[in-house]
Order: structure tokens, then C-alpha cells, then sequence
């Protein structure tokens, strides 16, 4: 396989002045007539003009309207050869199969609608096309189509024309006045309706929006609706940026590799992201579908108006608008509550995505697939939407507004769309705009793009009493990481590492910091020191006693801190810290240090045993009335087995899941009366609301529900459930009683498992949660859960073809059953192996993620390791595609 290097980028050399295409829609064969104004870039010489393009067939060709035999068709595109000097116009009329599409990229066919996909290099499967992102152009688009087969008729911009044509056909005819590069460019035809609302941005001028969805669909656009109106609101208030088309429409697709694409002004969802309502979708739907309708919106800014260079630069795009949503999102939950209650609601936000990214990017970051934030060299792209291009991506962008403040961080935002407004630029082209707004060299934090692997720093204190300073020595460097990773790593980088000193009392000491001959005195109590070298002391001075130093206060940076905190401080930390993430952080450090102890201990075949210490101190923050429900959630959920085995050498999934089991025993057992009081007082009345505070109630009632069934004797956790699963009016309710039942064991669950399936079995999204739930189930000992998956696999409304279903069952099996998947036999293993490659014959991009379940396989007990390299030769010996031949290479090598 070709591996494309960053270095080796160079400009196009043409340009495209304008593009008009016309679709002939047909589910078998769709012919579609591309009319491009070519001419050569400044400078450029070339002869010949090289076209991207796979899987189309050429019909004909003409250069300024004649016949121009000059052409040449490969496997990955077509040459012109001996094109005019001047500009010129080029027809290509070519046709495609979308009925035959099952990739989900390119023109395809879901339930009898056309949709498109072209991120990244969808494009080139429609027309032959300069498919790259820095090529941007104005579209105007012709869909043609049966009038009774597809009513509606859709594309990017505004609709500028419709009429009939004979034979029962009609067209419709859109433009976009704004130049995008290729991979934005949508289109959607068929039978679907919209919930249209018009408002007024603040500019005065009235917006149409509209989320389009099947018929049936229409009651469920409610919170998407309301979603969109809410980003619009927002981006105009934080960042002054406003709707630029007179409309904007979002369209669900049952069909769908990823979560949604911000095609310019017509964003295409998978469902799953788009329609909710109490019955079917969960508090967790319900906030997913704000943060990907926020994110895809934001994206009309950040990624459409200023759009990527190449693909290495894709988190230009991406980092930036996970930051936005996320921003969007906390201060969406903090609306409209108390200070006290926004600060939590905030925390629970900011809790939720640092844990994802521990738990995911970390991972990622430290094994075969791990790359820069700006990667250097790729196979596939597709295998570049990685969690650290979006999330850790996402960290470097709020390290500048850590380090600048919300108002330095507007400045290089408005200083970036004052400079590159329509342009395809670079990671560094935004750097320079921060660097420049705030006065600041930057150059050092360009290593944050280019290294791998996540960095560490360890933290050591010294206090004086007598000359009452505190010195905190930081050491930053790198874990062990793969070769490929160290070979980026070149050296320190700039961190913003927040610091707080609590004292004995539990509450935040003043902070005075000695720099430069200088005493700093802080107005907070929070600092954020900027750690420049591989080594460096801050000395506090006037330390009236001996702090406790709160380390990496909110996520400062992404990296792991190590301190040698004892049981004690954490547990004191936990009670007292006053920034919420550390507070939390203090609760995972202490469980995660006696959960792997367990794992040790169960490794070796000892007895398992717990301070009661730790009870307690879980306890108090679960009896703590003045803390947030949705914080109190949080602080109860114990690490995962995933994250828990990355942080073991030679991990043992086994030891591990019985680790855990014993902790989750030992808290319900010693919390049992806080754990029912928890439920009791946390139920919600009344009607469901989807809000923050609402979801974090019913999130701590749950969580102390599933807690309660791993008691000795789960009978009345069992009721509790059963009653819950009866009486719920909420999808929320529901499934987390399921969930438990299905916990305390397959009789429990057999009869609330059918009735959910009879309840829910035309609703496509409710049907996914049914298979996940079975798939994730944990299992008594010696039980193998993937006889289920197995039996699921041949149900009827299982589909491999249908990404979710898949995600549902196969994925959530191979990914969020750990224990399970690595059973001792390899079962789990060769199911891998085997659906790997019945998935890569179907759809490359959605098998090549299933196939990244594997790359930690290095990370295990000797065992499971063998098992695992077999399962990956199977899969290299017999994969197609060069997207899951890059993931089991690279795991390989
Ligand atoms: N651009 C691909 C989907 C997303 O990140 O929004
Ligand atoms: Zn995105």
C-alpha cells in the first residue's frame, strides 16, 4: 500500500472556477454530467490534468464542448492529457451504481433514498474530480428524478429553480455561493418530510431550518430543532459568527459510517443523532444529539469557511469544533441554574469528555496506531478520524484559552477568519493567529501538533516551615510509547499546568508565586504554571502551613500527572478539593490504585480485600446533598475495565473484571442504606425533560441501582427494577432497569428483554440498544456471552450492512465487554477475526474500526496475546481493503 507524507504535499496545479453537475438519479445506475471552468494554477505547467475517481464508468468526454479522445481512465482516476493552455471547459458525464454501494461513501442507497457521503474521498466515487480539500469552487447542482420516488430533492446552498420534466420526472436546481473544496458537497433525494422553523439572526435577516427524516420520523425532530436553534444562538454570542446561507438543513440517515457531516448547508446525520423523544432515546441520546448538532453547525465556521489545506491538517478542523461543542454543551447544561449548579453542571461536562479521552485517546496514543495531533504519514485517511485528531486535538485548542483566557482565545479566533476567511490553510496558519492576537511566541506549542504519545508529568513538593515556601519541581517527558511515536518526540513542550494549595481546613489557600525575583500574588486561587522545560521548580511563598497541592486543576493539559499522594490525602481531596475535576480525579486516583492492587491480587489467586476507608470515604460524597446528583454519578462510576487494563503492564482481563466486581461488591455492600436512599430520593416526577439537572438525578438513581444488584442477595434491587421497567414512561428509566436485570442475570431480564423487543421492534434505534445491551451483558462465571451475540447475529433484524446494528452487536461486544471478548479460549477472538473480514467486504471504513479493537493485543498476559496475533494474521491474510490492511499491519509490525 502507498503511504501519503505530509512533506511531500504540494499545491494543485489547477484550479476549478466554478463546477455545475447534473444528476441523473437512478438506484442502479446514476449518470451525472460534471462541467468544470479549468485553468492552470499560477505557475504550474502541467500538461495533462489528473482527476481523481474510483469505481465510475466514463460515458464521454469534451474539452470547450468537442469530443476529447484525449483520456485516460485507471484504477484511481482519469488523465487529460494535453489540455488547453487557457482556461477551458471540461464535460466528463459519468455513471455510478449506488444501489451496489454498500461502503456508505460516495452516492448510495439507504431505505430507497439517495444519500451522499464524501468526506474524505467520497467525492471521487461521484465525478473524476480534483478531490482535495485545498481545490475550492462554487457548485451548482441539477437533480433529476422520479417526482413519486423522490418528491424531495436536495443539495448544498440555495434552491435557485424546480419544474417538470416529462415521463413523471422533475429537477431541482441549487446553488452555493460559497467556494468549497469537494468534500463538502451533498446531495439528498426521496420521500421525506421536514419540521421547518424560520428565525431572525442578529443581523435581522430571517433563516430557514429544516431537519428532514422519514415520514414516520417527523414527531421525533423536536430536540434536534431545538439543538440548531440553540448553536446558531450560540456561535453568534461567543464567537460572532452567524448563519451565512439563507437556510440550513439537516437530514437523517438510517445508513451512516460516522455520527453526521457538515456538508455546507445541507448536514447529513445518522440517525441516532437526530431523532429522540422520551420513549425511545436516553438522557445520554439526548445530549449527543446537541453536542454532533452543535458540532456539525459549528463546522460551517471552523472547517467550511476556513477549510483544511491537506488531511494531515484535519484536526485544524476537527480539534477546534470538538472544543466549540464541547464549550457549547457546558454552557448549554449550565444555563439558566444557580452559580453553584452551572459550576457542576460544567464539571460533569468537562468529567465526561476527559474521561472519554483517558479512556480512548490514551490508549490510542500509546499503541501502534499513535500519531501526532497532526500526523505525518497515512495509509487511509478514513483511519485518521481518530480520537486524537478529534479529542486530544480538542485539548490543544482549549490550552490556548487556558492559556490566554476567553477573551485572548476570541482574539485569535477573530484574528484567524480575518486572515484565512475562504481559505484552505494549516494547523500552524492557526497557532500564528493565537500566537499574533495574544502577543506570544508560540513556537515551542507547535510540538503538541507534531509529537505522539501522551506526555507525563510527575510532581514533587518540598514545604519549608521556617521559611514558609512550597516548591513544586514538575519533570515532564514521555511514557513508554510505540517506536514510531518516539521517533516524533523531539522535546518539552509548553503546558499549562493549574495549581491549587489546599489547606488543612479543606479550603484553597492564598497563592503568592516567587518568578523572577518577583512575588506573584494571585487574586485566585487557582494558578496556571506554564511548564516551558524537561524540568522546573515554582516556589509559593507566605505557605502558612503545609498544603496539599491540587495538581492539573480541570484538565488543565492532556497528560497523566503522577504525584505520591497517600490514601489519606486522596480520600481529603475527595471531601475538600474546591475544583470539581480534581475532586472527582482524588475519587478515581483512590480507586483506581486499589483496583489494580485487586487485579494483582486476583491474578495470583489471593484473597481480595478493601480498606473500609475507602467506602467511607465513596460514601460521604454519595451522602453529600450539597454536591450535584450528575457529580455524585460521576464520582460513583469506577474506571472501566479497559482503562484499568492499560494501565497494567501485562494485563489479564480476567483479574481485572474480578477486581472490579469486588470492589462494585464491597461499596454495595457497605453503602446499602446511602445507595437505596440515593434511589428513593432521586427519582424525577413529572414529565420527562431531557435537562442537565433532571439527567443527573435519574443518572445517580441508576447508578446506585446497578450498584444495589451486585449485593449478595439482589432480590430487591431485582424488584426495584422490575418496577422501575414496568412503570417507566422514559426510555432513561427504562433501559437502565433493563441493564440491571439483565446484570442480575438472564432470568431476571427474559421477560422485560421481550417485552422492550415487541415495544420497540419498528423503532431502528431502541432495536440497537436491545442488541447492545445483550452484548455487554456481563455474564455468570464460566457463561459465554458471545453464544448470544452468536444467536443475535441470525435474528432477523440483525443486519451487518447497517452500521449501527453492527456497532450494536459486534462492536459493542468486541469493544465494551472486556472480560468476555477476552475469554480465555480465544472464542472471542476468532468471532473478530471472522465478522473483520465478512465487515471488510462490505464496508472498509466501518470493518477498519472493529479491527482497531485488537492493536493493544501487546499489552496481555501471554495467553491471550498468542490468541490475539493469530486472529490479526487471519485477518491480514485475508483482508481486502486498505483501510483494514493499514490497522493489522501496523499492529503486526
Ligand atoms: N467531518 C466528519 C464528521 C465530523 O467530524 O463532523
Ligand atoms: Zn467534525
Amino acid at each position: 500500500s502507498v503511504t501519503i507524507r505530509r512533506v511531500d504535499y504540494t499545491p494543485p496545479a489547477f484550479a476549478i472556477d466554478k463546477v455545475e453537475l447534473e444528476f441523473d438519479l437512478a438506484p442502479l445506475t446514476t449518470t451525472v454530467t460534471n462541467r468544470m471552468q479549468l485553468r492552470r494554477a499560477p505557475g504550474a505547467s502541467a500538461r495533462d490534468l489528473v482527476l481523481h475517481g474510483e469505481d465510475l464508468e466514463l460515458v464521454r468526454a469534451e474539452i470547450d464542448g468537442k469530443p476529447w479522445t484525449g483520456v485516460q481512465v485507471s484504477t484511481d482516476g482519469l488523465t487529460v492529457s494535453n489540455v488547453p493552455e487557457q482556461p477551458f471547459e471540461l464535460t466528463l458525464v459519468t455513471t455510478n451504481r449506488p444501489s451496489a454501494n454498500t461502503s456508505l461513501s460516495g452516492l448510495y442507497v439507504s431505505n430507497h433514498n439517495f444519500f451522499t457521503q464524501c468526506e474524505a474521498e467520497g467525492f471521487r466515487r461521484i465525478t473524476y474530480f480534483l478531490d482535495r480539500p485545498d481545490v475550492m469552487t462554487t457548485y451548482t447542482v441539477t437533480l433529476r428524478a422520479s417526482r413519486a420516488d423522490y418528491p424531495v430533492l436536495l443539495s448544498n446552498g440555495n434552491l435557485v429553480e424546480t419544474g417538470e420534466l416529462p415521463d413523471g420526472r422533475h429537477f431541482a436546481r441549487w446553488h452555493d455561493p460559497f467556494p468549497k473544496p469537494s468534500y463538502l458537497f451533498a446531495l439528498v433525494a426521496g420521500k421525506l418530510v421536514a419540521r421547518e422553523q424560520r428565525i431572525r439572526i442578529r443581523s435581522g435577516e430571517e433563516k430557514l431550518l429544516q431537519v428532514w427524516v422519514e415520514p414516520h420520523d417527523l414527531p421525533k425532530t423536536e430536540y434536534a430543532m431545538q439543538s440548531l436553534v440553540h448553536s446558531i444562538e450560540w456561535d453568534e454570542e461567543r464567537f460572532g459568527l452567524p448563519l451565512d446561507l439563507e437556510r440550513f438543513m439537516i437530514v437523517a440517515v438510517g445508513d451512516f459510517n460516522m455520527g453526521a457531516m457538515e456538508n455546507k448547508g445541507l448536514n447529513i446525520f445518522n440517525t441516532k443523532y437526530v431523532l429522540a423523544d422520551a420513549e425511545t432515546a436516553t438522557d445520554i441520546d439526548f445530549s449527543g444529539i446537541e453536542a454532533v448538532v452543535g458540532h456539525e453547525y459549528f463546522h460551517n465556521w471552523t472547517g467550511n469557511r476556513v477549510t483544511c489545506r491537506d488531511w494531515f491538517q484535519l484536526s485544524l478542523k476537527e480539534g477546534l469544533t470538538v472544543f466549540r461543542d464541547q464549550e457549547f454543551s457546558a454552557d448549554m447544561a449550565a444555563a439558566g441554574g444557580s452559580p453553584e449548579a452551572a459550576a457542576a453542571a460544567r464539571a460533569a461536562r468537562r468529567i465526561d469528555d476527559v474521561r472519554g479521552l483517558r479512556q480512548n485517546q490514551f490508549a490510542e496514543d500509546a499503541g501502534p496506531m499513535a500519531h501526532p495531533v497532526r500526523p505525518d504519514s497515512y495509509v487511509e485517511i478514513n483511519n485518521f478520524y481518530t480520537m486524537t485528531v478529534y479529542e486530544k486535538g480538542a485539548e490543544v485548542v482549549r490550552m490556548y484559552q487556558t492559556l490566554f483566557g476567553r477573551d485572548g482565545f476570541r482574539k485569535g479566533m477573530d484574528l484567524y477568519f480575518a486572515r484565512h476567511d475562504g481559505q484552505a490553510v494549516t494547523c500552524d496558519d492557526f497557532r500564528a493567529a493565537m500566537a499574533d492576537a495574544n502577543q506570544r511566541d508560540l513556537t515551542q506549542f507547535e510540538r503538541w501538533y507534531s509529537q505522539a504519545g501522551t506526555p507525563h508529568v510527575s510532581a514533587t513538593a518540598q514545604y519549608d516551615a521556617a521559611a514558609r515556601t512550597f516548591d513544586i519541581t514538575l519533570t515532564q517527558g514521555y511514557g513508554p510509547a510505540s517506536a514510531d511515536a518516539k521517533a516524533t518526540q523531539k522535546g518539552p513542550l509548553l503546558i499549562p499546568f493549574a495549581i491549587g494549595l489546599v489547606g488543612s481546613d479543606g479550603k484553597d489557600l492564598p497563592l503568592r508565586l516567587a518568578q523572577d525575583g518577583q512575588v506573584l500574588a494571585e487574586p485566585q486561587t487557582t494558578r496556571v504554571l506554564e511548564l516551558t522545560e524537561t524540568e522546573q521548580t515554582f516556589r509559593f511563598v507566605d505557605v502558612a502551613e503545609e498544603p496539599l497541592p491540587s495538581l492539573l486543576r480541570n484538565f488543565s493539559a492532556p497528560v497523566i500527572v503522577s504525584y505520591d499522594y497517600t490514601d489519606a490525602q486522596l480520600t481529603f481531596l475527595f471531601a475538600h478539593d474546591s475544583d470539581p475535576f480534581n475532586r472527582w480525579e482524588a475519587g478515581q486516583r483512590l480507586a483506581t490504585r486499589a483496583l489494580l492492587s485487586l487485579a494483582d491480587a486476583a491474578a495470583r489467586g489471593d484473597a481480595l480485600s478493601l480498606d473500609p476507608e475507602i467506602v467511607a470515604a465513596f460514601g460521604r460524597v454519595l451522602r453529600d446533598s450539597t454536591l450535584a446528583p450528575a457529580f455524585r454519578e460521576l464520582a460513583l462510576t469506577l474506571p472501566s475495565e479497559s482503562y484499568l487494563a492499560e494501565q497494567i503492564e501485562e494485563a489479564d482481563p480476567a483479574a481485572v473484571h474480578a477486581a472490579r466486581l469486588f470492589f462494585r461488591r464491597a461499596l454495595a455492600n457497605g453503602l446499602r442504606d446511602d445507595l437505596m436512599a440515593a434511589y428513593e430520593q432521586n427519582r424525577v416526577e413529572g414529565l420527562y425533560e431531557p435537562s442537565a439537572v433532571d439527567a443527573g438525578r435519574r443518572g445517580l438513581k441508576n447508578v446506585a441501582l446497578s450498584y444495589l444488584a451486585d449485593l449478595d442477595d439482589p432480590d430487591d434491587a431485582a424488584e426495584l427494577a422490575r418496577a422501575q421497567y414496568d412503570s417507566a414512561d422514559n426510555m432513561t428509566e427504562r433501559s437502565a432497569a433493563l441493564v440491571t436485570l439483565l446484570q442480575i442475570g438472564p432470568s431476571a431480564a427474559r421477560a422485560p428483554l421481550d417485552d422492550f423487543y415487541l415495544r420497540f421492534e419498528k423503532e431502528a434505534l431502541a432495536l440497537d440498544k436491545w442488541f447492545g445491551m445483550q452484548a455487554t451483558r456481563r455474564g455468570a462465571p464460566g457463561e459465554r456471552v458471545l453464544d448470544d451475540v452468536g444467536a443475535l447475529m441470525a435474528h432477523p433484524a440483525f443486519s451487518l450492512k447497517n452500521p449501527n446494528r453492527a456497532r450494536a452487536l459486534i462492536f459493542q461486544f468486541c469493544m465494551g465487554n472486556a472480560a468476555q471478548f477476552h475469554a480465555t479460549d480465544g472464542s472471542g477472538y476468532a468471532f473478530w477475526a471472522e465478522q473483520v473480514l465478512a465487515l471488510d467486504a462490505i464496508n472498509p471504513q466501518v470493518a477498519s474500526r472493529l479491527a482497531r479493537s485488537l492493536e493493544r493485543w501487546r499489552k496481555f498476559t501471554p495467553a491471550l496475546r498468542e490468541k490475539m496475533r493469530a486472529a490479526l494474521e487471519r485477518v491480514a491474510a485475508g483482508v481486502q481493503s486498505k483501510d483494514v490492511r493499514e490497522v493489522v499491519e501496523k499492529a503486526l509490525a
